[in-house]
């Protein structure tokens, strides 16, 4: 396996696009993809602020540090979630973004500490509601809750989130199996700023596959968490993953076909009808945050 640039032995092979690259000419073919689709889906300009949110994994750091090298104004978020699972995975990641930052001093980091503001962690709160066993419901409410918080009172104009292909073509998948109608319809690269209240949403790497991400990741020397919350394990969305892996693995690509054929027919009108029936939202009592619900957002209830 040769890299089709300069014929030196490849680091990667991929064979969806039929391309193998050493790891000199992988780095700028996986900034270029990523400019391309910030480009594409015009995520943002040069001039916008963006707020990156960064878990300490591989994907969000990746992102940022992308972002960096592409000369965008981009800072960092990073949610302590106050979930230990037998190892500190909050406090360990924690540590990860930290380090992460001290090396890229020219941006920002914001951090929200749950526990420390709202006087329980995100597992403390999912057991006193009861879901006890699988609190991601829950632990989603409160990250969206506070990445739309931060990137509104700090005057950002756009969210980033590090969700990769894998991660799209999977929530596609799952929202496909139950017809999620509503979901299909929010479903992709960019979610705009949905009238007062409700920052734009990003996802530069959504038409890069996880494992391209990993190797930008590894090549790069970026120091990552390796391992996942204690909660992703059993999650009905990694079966989705091994599955679509399974199908890719007979006939690569097909994870970006899937998505990408999705947006096409949703730009032609797939989900029209749906458009029309899209609910009122407006503020929350409390937290001012935009809602469904008759009084208090979801996020708000939690509290009550
Ligand atoms: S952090 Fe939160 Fe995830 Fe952990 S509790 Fe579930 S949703 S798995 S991405
Ligand atoms: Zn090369
Ligand atoms: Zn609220």
């Amino acid at each position: 396996m040769r890299c089709r640039i300069c014929g030196q032995p490849a680091v990667i092979n991929m064979r969806h696009h039929k391309l193998s690259l050493c790891a000199e000419h992988y780095i700028p073919w996986f900034i270029k993809q990523t400019e391309r689709t910030i480009h594409k889906y015009r995520m943002f300009t040069p001039e916008e602020r963006i707020l990156v949110a960064v878990s300490g994994g591989k994907d969000s750091l990746a992102l940022w540090d992308v972002l960096l090298k592409l000369g965008y104004h981009a800072d960092g978020l990073y949610i302590d979630l106050g979930i230990d699972g037998g190892f500190g995975y909050s406090s360990r990641s924690k540590e990860k973004v930290l380090a992460f930052h001290h090396s890229h001093p020219e941006a920002n980091l914001h951090i929200v500490d749950i526990p420390g503001i709202y006087a329980e962690s995100v597992p403390e709160v999912a057991r006193r509601k009861h879901h006890m066993r699988r609190p991601c419901a829950i632990c989603g409410v409160i990250k969206r809750h506070e990445m739309n918080r931060v990137a509104l009172s700090e005057g950002y104009d756009v969210l980033a989130t590090g969700h990769n292909l894998d991660d799209e073509a999977a929530t596609l998948f799952g929202n496909v199996l139950h017809w999620h109608v509503g979901y299909l319809q929010r479903q992709g690269p960019i979610l705009p700023a949905d009238g007062e209240g409700l920052a734009r949403k990003v996802k530069p790497f959504a038409r890069l596959y996880e494992r391209e991400t990993a190797a930008y990741a590894l090549l790069t020397g970026i120091d990552y968490i390796y391992e996942e919350c204690p909660f992703a394990k059993g999650a009905t969305s990694i079966t989705h993953k091994e599955t679509l892996t399974e199908m890719e693995h007979k006939s690569p690509g097909t994870k970006l076909q899937f998505y990408v054929n999705f947006l096409r027919a949703k730009e032609e009108g797939l989900l029209c009808n749906a458009e029309a029936q899209r609910v009122e939202l407006h503020p929350c009592e409390r937290c001012g945050q935009p809602t469904t619900a008759a009084r208090l957002c979801r996020f708000c209830r939690l509290w009550e």
